[in-house]
């Protein structure tokens, strides 16, 4: 187990209206944008944010943030201070990709680390466009945090339907 250890809290709702520190974004590769969170944190935050991923992909990510990795921009117009951009891994049925979807998770607490944020709040990465089922997603984010050793105080994660809240709850207890 870890040393220091987050409390987690659950939300059922908009990432982009949450008041937090750091807000993680379910992004692709390219940090370019696309749809779901990911959609809703450019249009929410305002062009500062793309600017930022323009620069990112100039400077470090010429060919695109990998899978399982981490980065922050400015939060732009949402009420928070950053947006940590991660790319989780398109679902597949014949290859075991969980370990990059839990690498997600641990890279956004070290950034956030980095960073010196306190309240974190993450979506259900994956589980959206790229197909990871919901269960199996909530299984992976709740394991990870809890056994992630960070200076982070909260993990909220914020999930946009009943279903996906009911997914968390039953890991959380
Ligand atoms: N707030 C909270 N959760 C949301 C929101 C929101 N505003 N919108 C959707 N969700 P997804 P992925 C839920 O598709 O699966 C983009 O095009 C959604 O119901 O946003 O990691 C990127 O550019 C689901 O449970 O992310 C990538 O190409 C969860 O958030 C690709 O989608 C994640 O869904 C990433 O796909």
């Amino acid at each position: 187990m870890s040393t220091r250890s987050p409390s987690l809290t659950l939300v059922q709702g908009d990432i982009t209206e949450q008041a937090v520190d750091a807000v993680v974004n379910a992004a692709n590769s390219s940090l370019l944008g696309g749809g779901g969170v990911d959609g809703a944190i450019h249009r929410r935050g305002g062009p500062e944010i793309l600017a930022d991923c323009r620069d990112l992909r100039a400077s470090r990510y010429g060919r695109g943030l990998p899978t399982g990795q981490a980065v922050a921009t400015t939060a732009g117009r949402l009420p928070a201070r950053w947006v940590i951009h991660t790319v989780g891994p398109v679902f597949a049925r014949n290859e075991d990709r969980s370990e990059l979807l839990a690498s997600c998770y641990r890279e956004s607490l070290r950034v956030a680390d980095e960073l010196g944020a306190r309240t974190v709040a993450f979506p259900a990465i994956s589980t959206g466009i790229y197909g990871w089922p919901m269960d199996d997603g909530a299984r992976i984010a709740v394991e990870t945090v809890r056994a992630t050793d960070t200076a982070v105080e909260e993990v909220r994660f914020v999930l946009f339907d009943a279903e996906a809240y009911e997914a968390f709850a039953n890991r959380v207890g």
